[in-house]
């Protein structure tokens, strides 16, 4: 695409095709740089398209770029140049009989494809990667999700080199060659637009199991992987079957085909992909054994192996009319993930953990220039859109739905939906649709979560009337304007809150919708409290036979993506904080209270005792609660991020904001260095399994606290975080103390690099950890180390794991070295910016989000990180990537 000529697509303008693709049969000859394809297109007229009245129907276009056209046939006869028209990106044939085949024939070079996206190399295995547009880059297709084909695919191939060939569905048939060739025949039965094709050959080991439907079909799982990380999918196998489990057993939803297969590559611009059948995966998102993998690293493969699998019923059987209605699928399927793990492990910490990232990250995109709805109204570039907005604030919409509905009707409207749906391209409208015809609520103001951007804030006051036993609360909710949006319309939010009485009892309230019981849930009714249907720009809410002033708990679970803005004292977060029979809203107390004392250094440079004491008070009765466990306590222990904070802020003073979280976190580490130094020695289980729950939460706290601990001089934890190093067992422990040691500058520090550095070779997924343990140090060298590193022997800049493990760890996750006051964390960033585009766009992109954020900068610093956007315009010609996010946020 020209950048200077960028086009916007518009979602209004969506348009059913002309042409329908009955049949695709694909015949690939492999070959490292010269690739043949040959794909014949059964096409149709689609009945559906707009008819012209008189003349020849209409012509045909087909979306392909960067594959060289060998042929074109139209019904076997070999059309001439004359016959067709052939741009940069598209084909196109003017006259085609009603219903025809037409066999196209191109080549294509896998070796050079340095963006990832097509047909490309990892490793010297051949892969595919075709959302959101890759699949023209194979071959001339009508590249879009609405149509859907049966695709039959062959590949041939050298054995020696080629011994595995995978496509999506069944495979029907394998026949040896000559000249050391060999072909495999795969047929898949569902139709499916060609975003979920996908192609792997290689040399590959696999391990496989199997998994009995609940009707009984035998479906056999295979994974594979280099022969050299076979020992490292076991978790990932028993993650794939607790996925097909879960989905028969919450939604009824059973597997479809004989075989599903996940492959692991090195390569791969993001996490895994849900090709029908046959997902490819990052090999992040695989690989684990105690030794390389972090017990988080182990639940992202488990939440990722259960995304995409999920993805199998909302994605793939039931798909998107067009990209806009991305969060139909992404929305929906986050949520189901975010539903399983949270019925696998502690409900309440993955509720905090979806929570943090949400404010940190997603908040920040509703503020800046890139802001969109879930369902976005145009884009230039459409992989630019696979936001957190679109996944995690659309699986918020999704979750408030179901709080709207209960988890009965929640249930019925999925079937309702899936019943309608199965076997199309559906839009974001019609999920709402069978969503309505359960719901006992009207979800017609509702749907403007789907048409809205931007954090809605609502902002409480209450009353209380003693003499006639009333308390009034009223919630009154804005939304800021975006780019292109203003003057909002007032969102349906669900507010779920409980009353409380000063001795900490739930109260019974006289107003709201009763709440469904959660299945193994031990709260009364009065505890779980009631929802609210805040429809109105202010609204109030009356309670009767209130007896004494309450204490409200609001916004339970996080109901709703909004910001609460809650005056209220010091001592009332203290009493939730000990008392709110909702943990979340346990947690979400303390964080406001730290919240507060950071915010109130900014304002008066100094912390506030009371308000510090108050937290400290407690953290000391969370800490003593057995009820709990201990990765709840290492989130009540976590201070909000830089990232999160930023949010309550209009303009943002980094180098300030930064000192005031360091002054808050070194006082509280201070107050309880005693308390720490005992659950970063003492809260490790011995002698049980790497994966039990308990040694995982334990874990947790301990290496939460060492966090905090470093906060204080290095004398006083640096030989635990030594000790710590030396004695692990395990990835988790190891990895914890490396970071401890690496914010100070002692010998332990060199010394444990230099042996993670050994014992990382050979295994990529653990160098990039020695990467980003580095880029995340908060020594003032911080940005001259990561340049160093840039030119280290093991940095690979091709591969994205590795680039995002130094780069994007430091603009994301450093925030001190980031936005050093002279601006070379900016300057650092978009020199990475430029030289990474002209090789992989999609990657690149990713970097300029960082850079986004000028205008709500203070001083100095909001100049310095504009002049590099601008920098980054004037560089050369930029990929639309590129091109889109940097204008946007220069307008
Ligand atoms: N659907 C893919 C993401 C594709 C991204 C294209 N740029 C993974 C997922 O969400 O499951
Ligand atoms: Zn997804």
């Amino acid at each position: 695409m020209d950048t200077r000529n960028p086009v916007t697509i518009n979602r209004l303008d969506y348009q059913p095709t002309d042409w329908l693709i009955d049949h695709v049969s694909l015949q690939f000859e492999l070959d490292p740089t010269a690739t043949l394809v040959t794909s014949e297109l059964t096409l149709s007229r689609n009945p559906a398209a707009g008819q012209e009245s008189n003349g020849p129907g209409p012509g045909l276009t087909l979306q392909g770029s960067d594959c060289e056209l060998r042929s074109v046939s139209l019904d076997g006869v070999k059309l001439a140049p004359e016959d067709y028209q052939l741009s940069a990106t598209e084909l196109h044939i003017a006259q085609l009989p009603e219903h025809c085949v037409l066999v196209i024939v191109t080549c294509i070079n896998p070796e050079s494809n340095t963006a990832l996206e097509g047909l490309y190399r990892s490793s010297g295995n051949f892969c595919t990667q075709c959302e959101a547009e890759g699949f023209r880059k194979i071959t001339y297709y009508l590249d879009r999700p609405d149509v859907l084909s049966v695709f039959d695919v062959t590949i041939t191939a050298d054995v020696a080199t080629c011994p595995v060939m995978l496509a999506n569905g069944n495979r029907v048939s394998h026949e040896v060659l000559e000249g050391g060739r060999h072909r495999v025949q795969w047929h898949d039965p569902h139709p499916k637009p060609s975003y979920l094709f996908a192609l792997v050959a290689g040399d590959l080991a696999h391990i496989e199991d199997h998994f009995t439907t609940a009707s009984g079909r035998k479906v056999l799982l295979q994974i594979y992987v280099e022969a050299h990380n076979i020992d490292r999918c076991d978790f990932a196998m028993s993650s794939l079957k607790a996925s097909m489990r879960w989905d028969e057993e919450v939604y009824g939803l059973e597997y479809d085909l004989d075989c599903f297969m996940i492959v692991a590559v090195d390569d791969f611009n993001m996490g895994a992909m849900e090709n029908k059948g046959l997902n490819v995966f990052n090999s992040r998102f695989v690989l684990a054994d105690a030794q390389s993998a972090t017990d988080t690293d182990y639940m992202g493969v488990e939440a990722v192996i259960a995304h995409e699998y999920f993805h199998n019923w909302t994605g793939n059987r039931i798909t998107c009319r067009d990209w806009f209605q991305l969060s139909l699928k992404e929305g929906l399927t986050v949520f189901r993930d975010q539903s399983f793990s949270s019925d696998r492990h502690s409900a309440t910490v993955k509720r905090i953990e979806d929570v943090r990232l949400l404010r940190a990250r997603q908040f920040a995109e509703d503020s800046g220039p890139m802001a969109h709805p879930i369902r976005p109204d145009s884009y230039i570039e459409i992989n630019n859109f696979y936001t957190l907005t679109v996944y995690e604030k659309g699986a918020e919409v999704i979750r408030m739905l179901h709080t709207l509905l209960g988890p009965v009707k929640w249930r019925q409207a999925m079937d309702v939906y899936v019943e309608r749906h199965d076997g199309t391209a559906t839009t974001c409208d019609a999920f709402v649709d069978a969503m309505q015809t359960v719901a006992d609520v009207d979800l017609t103001q509702f749907r403007r979560w789907y048409s809205t951007a931007g954090t809605p804030e609502v902002r409480v006051s209450e009353e209380y009337d003693s003499q006639n036993a009333r308390f009034h609360l009223t919630l009154s909710q804005s939304c800021p304007d975006t780019p292109g949006q203003s003057d909002k319309l007032p969102l349906h939010i669900p507010v779920v809150m409980g009353l409380l009485d000063q001795q900490g009892n739930s109260l019974s309230l006289s107003n709201g919708r009763a709440l469904a019981a959660a299945v193994d849930s031990s709260q009364t009714d009065a505890q779980r409290g009631v929802l609210l249907d805040l429809t109105e720009a202010s609204q109030t809410f009356t309670f009767e036979g209130v007896d004494a002033a309450p204490v409200v708990s609001l916004l339970r679970g996080f109901s709703a993506p909004v910001k609460l803005v809650h005056d209220v004292t010091d001592e009332t977060l203290a009493f939730l904080m000990a008392n709110d029979p909702d943990t979340f809203n346990r947690w979400e107390a303390g964080q406001r209270l730290a919240t507060r004392l950071i915010l109130g250094v900014l304002q008066e440079g100094r912390i506030n005792a009371d308000t510090l004491a108050s937290l400290g008070q407690a953290w000391g009765l969370i800490l003593a609660d057995d009820s709990l466990d201990m990765a709840f306590k290492a989130e009540a222990l976590s201070l909000p991020t830089i990232d999160t904070l930023e949010g309550s802020l209009e303009q943002v003073d980094y180098q300030a904001l930064i000192a005031a979280h360091a002054m808050v976190s070194t006082a509280l580490a201070e107050k309880h260095a005693e308390a720490l130094c005992v659950l970063v020695t003492e809260t490790r289980q011995a002698g049980v399994a790497l994966l039990d729950p308990a040694a995982m939460s334990g874990r947790k706290l301990a290496n939460t606290a060492l966090a905090l601990l470093t906060w204080l001089p290095e004398s006083l934890w640096g030989p635990l975080a030594a000790a710590q190093y030396a004695a692990a067992d395990n990835m988790t422990d190891r990895i914890a103390a490396l970071a401890a040691l690496c914010h100070g500058d002692s010998a332990a520090r060199q010394d444990c690099l230099d042996d993670f550095h050994a014992k990382a070779i050979g295994n990529r997924l653990v160098m990039d950890k020695w990467f980003a343990v580095q880029a995340t140090s908060r020594r003032s060298s911080i940005v001259e180390d990561v340049a160093a590193l840039l030119q280290h022997a093991d940095f690979e800049a091709g591969n994205p794991n590795r680039l995002r493990s130094l780069v994007a760890s430091f603009a994301l996750n450093n925030p001190g070295g980031f936005h050093a006051a002279n601006g070379q964390g900016y300057r650092f960033l978009a020199d990475q910016v430029i030289a990474l585009d002209s090789r992989n766009p999609q990657v690149a992109a990713r970097l300029v989000s960082p850079l986004g954020h000028w205008k709500r900068l203070a001083g100095p610093a909001r100049d310095l990180m504009r002049q590099e956007l601008v920098r980054i315009r004037d560089s050369g010609p930029l990929s639309p990537d590129v091109f889109e996010l940097v204008s946007k946020a220069l307008q």
